[in-house]
């Protein structure tokens, strides 16, 4: 018997069933078109269309158990088409997790409730990822199953041995994201990714003829998936087409073709479900269609109960892996859970970080920032196992890869290194997914410019909390001869701008270990780590065992006497600073210079610590080799600042920093002015 026969003959049903399954899928038809209709707000059409697909998933394959949401070896189920979120919400209440009651579903996109408009992780137990901006949810989910390829590999599939399926939308498959994540599930040949595309023909325009021709199943296929049409309104066919999925060694696309707002008498089929309530008499219309009596938010109990049985189906599966998990080595087992309840190796991070700057101090290095980070990671890595590292093609510029990371690979996991290929928003997007999956901790890299290509995942991060790090080299107009398409000007402040992130950037090879320290620890926010092509010189001498970057800003070198000028810096501009401060102290001008390797940790200091670094010289200068935005908070409106006010050029990086005023010279004018 061929695989996929056998997996007919597992998940085929009789006849009978198919009226249950109607029922049931019913059910997420009316509490979906009823939440919507009284928020006067959402999208009932996802919702009632894949209703089906979702029902069959759900009450026949999903791995999972509403009494542990966080069981670590559930399957993944991503919404990717988030603003279906009343799908998953709807789900959720019928299978009995606890938190999602009726009163939540009533209180649908209400402020305080677990049912906001788009599903937001953290909020309902269950929701694995924050979707809504289309494509990310998919290309989150080609994270979550590398985490699960990776994790198996190295603690065994008898604990870890789990898919990862993905409801995706038309919307989600244009979004270019999607195109970089298929292409990465199918590189790596993530098997246990099943991707069900809702193909109902219609986004918000309308019919999807208006702007789209493309073949998703050979697009796939191109991609290296497995790839398949079903009618998405029949669930012999879409069990079957699962049961299929799983005994692929290629990840699989499930094409379900379904009529939108499935139900709605009038606006089926058309945009006009997509966005908006259905209105009372089409609602009411859609009850007599589907032969649902029941009023608004009551579920028949016979169809509660089938709900409810559901939920309980792999409970037993748990209890199973609990007795695995427990009959593990004791010291694999406390490896496992601490790596998966996001602990860090404590100990050995500070003996790793405290190493690390024990050889600074015995040999300073002029070099890189990016070189230094390097240098940090090659005793980093091997003392927090949870690091997975990348890099989007840039691997020798990034400085990403210790000597020991082997790169992941379709034959072997075990690897800890990814070769994203040229793929920022799939791999901002990916790392997200294996934050979320719990179980690692990754790093990227990039060059800084192009952290607007990982921008909105790293968003996403900040919205979800998530410890993701994202090494950006290349960082200022310091990296020369590449032009301005690859210097970035804008981008501190823009990253700066947004909330829960930390940018950090290092002056020397000493804060450099300790902002990688910081990012490390950060157990609920995702940092930035602004790295130079250039080299600079090791300002911090002697052993320092304090994290001095942990305030954020801190006095690097202080004044002969009550300061007149402080200068203020971050990166590669610091050493110029120290300079500067050396002319000005000559010039009897006690000037004192203050690092600012962290502008966030700096404002979450109290107001006494960072009034206290800040100062009150009369003179404050700002200097950084990018805009100004953002300085005013620290330097005030008066202050004066030395950086950039355009794009930069393409010349050696020498003559730019001259070029664009960035010296000595000038900072010195600035302060004497
Ligand atoms: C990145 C992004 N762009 C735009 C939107 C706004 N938006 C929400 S749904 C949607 C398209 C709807 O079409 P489809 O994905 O087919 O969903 P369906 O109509 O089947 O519900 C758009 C453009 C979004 N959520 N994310």
């Amino acid at each position: 018997m061929t695989a996929s026969a056998t997996a007919r003959v597992a998940h085929d049903r009789p006849a009978e069933d198919r009226d249950l399954h109607d029922r049931m899928a019913n059910a997420i038809r009316a509490l979906a078109m009823d939440a919507v209709q009284v928020a006067n707000s959402g999208h009932p059409g996802l919702p009632m269309g894949a209703a089906d697909i979702a029902t069959v998933l759900f009450t026949r394959f999903l791995k999972f158990d509403p009494l542990d949401p966080a069981w670590s070896d559930r399957d993944r189920f991503v919404l990717s088409a988030g603003h279906g979120s009343m799908l998953i919400y709807a789900l959720l209440h019928l299978l009995g997790y606890e938190r999602m009651t009726i009163d939540e579903i009533k209180r649908f996109r209400q402020l305080g409730s677990i049912t906001a408009g788009h599903p937001e992780y953290g909020h309902a137990p269950g929701v694995e990822t924050t979707t809504g901006p289309l494509g990310q949810g998919l290309a989150n989910a080609v994270g979550m199953a590398m985490a699960e390829r990776h994790l198996a590999a190295v603690f065994g599939r008898d604990i870890v041995d789990h898919h990862t399926y993905v409801l995706a939308s038309d919307g989600d498959l244009m979004e270019g994201i999607s195109q970089e994540a298929i292409a990465l599930a199918g590189h790596l040949k993530l098997s246990r990714l099943i991707v069900l595309f809702d193909d109902n023909g219609i986004s918000i325009d309308g019919p999807l003829s208006l702007a789209d021709s493309v073949d998703q199943v050979k697009r796939f296929e191109a991609a290296g998936w497995a790839a398949t049409r079903v009618d998405g309104h029949d669930p012999q066919a879409i069990a079957r087409a699962i049961g299929a999925a799983h005994a692929s060694d290629r990840p699989s696309m499930i094409a379900c073709k379904t009529t939108i707002g499935f139900g709605a008498p009038t606006k089926a089929g058309t945009e006009k479900c997509h966005g908006s309530a259905l209105g009372a008499d089409e609602v009411k219309g859609a009850r007599e269609k589907l032969g649902w009596p029941a009023p608004p938010f009551e579920i028949p109990a016979d169809i509660r109960d089938a709900w409810r049985a559901a939920g309980q189906r792999s409970r037993e599966l748990r209890h199973a892996w609990e007795r695995r998990l427990n009959a593990l080595d004791a010291g694999k087992r406390a490896e496992f859970e601490r790596r998966m309840g996001g602990a860090l190796p404590k100990d050995k991070l500070a003996a790793a970080v405290a190493s690390v700057k024990e050889k600074l101090a015995a040999t300073p290095q002029n070099i890189a920032t990016r070189a230094a980070s390097e240098f940090a990671l090659e005793t980093l890595v091997p003392a927090v196992p949870e690091m997975i590292g990348g890099s989007a093609d840039l691997t020798g510029s990034n400085n990403t890869k210790t000597k020991s990371m082997k790169p992941i690979t379709a034959a072997d996991f075990s690897g800890r290194f990814v070769h994203y290929g040229i793929r920022e928003h799939g791999m901002a997007a990916a790392m997200n997914g294996m934050a979320l999956h719990r179980g690692i901790i990754p790093y990227s890299g990039t060059f800084l410019v192009f952290s607007d290509y990982c921008r909105p995942s790293i968003r996403l991060a900040a919205l979800m909390r998530q410890r993701v790090i994202h090494v950006m080299t290349h960082d200022s107009i310091g990296l020369g001869e590449d032009g301005p398409t690859h210097q970035p000007v804008e981008h501190l402040a823009a990253l700066r701008a947004m909330p829960n992130l930390r940018v950090f950037r290092p002056c020397d090879a000493v804060e450099t270990v300790e902002c990688w320290q910081l990012a490390l620890e950060a157990a609920h926010t995702p940092s930035v780590l602004a790295l130079t092509r250039q080299n600079v010189p090791q300002l911090r001498k002697g052993v320092d065992a304090e994290n001095r970057c942990a305030a954020g800003a801190y006095e690097l070198v202080a004044a002969d006497g009550r300061a007149r000028v402080s200068l203020f810096a971050s990166g590669s501009e610091v050493s110029l600073a120290v300079e500067a401060q050396k002319v000005l102290e000559e010039r009897g001008i006690p000037t004192r210079v203050v690092s600012v390797p962290c502008f966030e940790l700096l404002f979450e200091a109290s107001d006494a610590a960072r009034r206290a670094v800040i100062g009150d010289a009369p003179v404050k200068v700002g200097i950084e080799a990018a805009v100004r935005q953002g300085w005013d908070a620290i330097i005030g409106t008066d202050g004066a600042f030395v950086g950039m006010t355009s794009f930069g050029a393409s010349a050696p990086a020498k003559d730019l920093y001259r070029h664009f005023g960035i010296t000595v010279d000038a900072i010195v004018a600035a302060a004497s002015r």
